[in-house]
């Protein structure tokens, strides 16, 4: 694995969140509890994908988990490590997971829209288990790059509870019907390779390739036109979100009109107490 220096964009108690070069790397940090996410995660989790969005000088952004430690004399391979195990069990309770006041939530609902949402390409760097609510975070990511030693599946209907939003409805987009249902239904776990045989994941590479896979993916995506990508993730969730698939996309396209003389006009005219002349700008058929 290549030497890189990760910097800190900002502290966070139990995600690091740090950038490469025009790449942000958010890593769920909670290896002793395989990277399960607590209310308090998911916050920082959403604070850190906003901060992606905001911050012009990223252009891709990695999800992972905090490898696990790994014992001398044994090597990355040897041991057991997770991209993310779902929610915490320690704090689930009636309603959902409990915060530190004491309020049931299912936050991590909306870090699954905020990953969507961005307008930049999001990879899930799946260096372990990815399992119950840690498989909807890959999903939900743009692209999964995953190493040999990653193990998918679905333990929900087995621990009391379920994801029947993005967890199941796009996971059959992705593997199809029966084999969503079969994942949810049978709460088996899947390796790496029939993941990838599924559709699930992009790429399986050794663990200690996983990092350099992924930069290098981002790279090559960071060489392409930011705005055409953005427009392309927007069609893909139009086709599948609906009416909020269509407003995003609506409001890519807004954007892009507003940087236009023809739409600069009409609220010129209106300043100017004039009526607008859209006549002067090219109807292309
Ligand atoms: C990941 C597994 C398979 C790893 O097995 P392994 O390697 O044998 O390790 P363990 O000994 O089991 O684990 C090491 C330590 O980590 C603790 N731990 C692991 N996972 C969790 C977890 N999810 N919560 C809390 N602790 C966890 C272990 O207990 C162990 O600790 P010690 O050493 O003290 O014994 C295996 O660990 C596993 O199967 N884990 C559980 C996976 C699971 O079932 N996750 C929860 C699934 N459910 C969800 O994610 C909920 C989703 C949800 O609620 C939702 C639905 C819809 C909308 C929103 C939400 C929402 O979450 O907000």
């Amino acid at each position: 694995m290549a030497k890189r220096e990760w910097k800190e964009i900002r502290k966070f108690e139990e995600i690091l969140f740090e950038e490469y070069n025009g790449i942000a790397k958010i890593t769920i940090n909670r290896p002793r509890y395989r990277n399960a996410f607590t209310p308090k995660t998911t916050l920082e989790l959403s604070q850190a994908f906003a901060q992606c969005r905001e911050l012009q000088r990223i252009r891709v952004v990695l999800l992972t988990g905090a490898m696990s430690e790994v014992p001398e004399g044994k090597t990355l391979g040897d041991v057991k490590h997770a991209f993310c195990s779902g929610g915490d069990m320690h704090v689930k309770g009636r309603g959902g997971y409990i915060d530190d006041e004491g309020v049931p939530r299912l936050s991590v609902l909306d870090v699954q829209m905020q990953i969507r949402r961005l307008p930049k390409p999001v990879i899930a760097m799946v260096n372990g288990y990815a399992i119950g609510g840690g498989h909807v975070l890959h999903l939900v990511c743009d692209l999964t790059i995953a190493s040999e030693n990653a193990i998918f599946g679905q333990t929900g209907p087995k621990v009391g509870s379920f994801d029947a939003g993005f967890g199941s409805s796009y996971l059959a987009r992705i593997v199809g019907q029966k084999k969503a249902r079969e994942i949810w239904f049978m709460c088996r776990q899947y390796s790496a390779k029939e993941a990838e045989e599924m559709g699930m994941v992009n790429k399986v590479v050794p663990i200690e390739q996983l990092e350099d896979e992924c930069v290098s993916w981002a790279e090559t995506m960071m060489e392409r036109s930011p705005i055409a990508l953005r427009m392309i993730k927007a069609g893909l969730n139009a086709e599948l979100d609906g009416q909020a698939g269509i407003q995003q996309l609506a409001g890519d396209c807004t954007m892009l009109y507003y940087f236009l003389d023809e739409a600069q006009e009409g609220g010129k005219a209106f300043l100017e107490k004039r009526k607008p002349n859209f006549d002067q700008y090219p109807q292309i058929p």
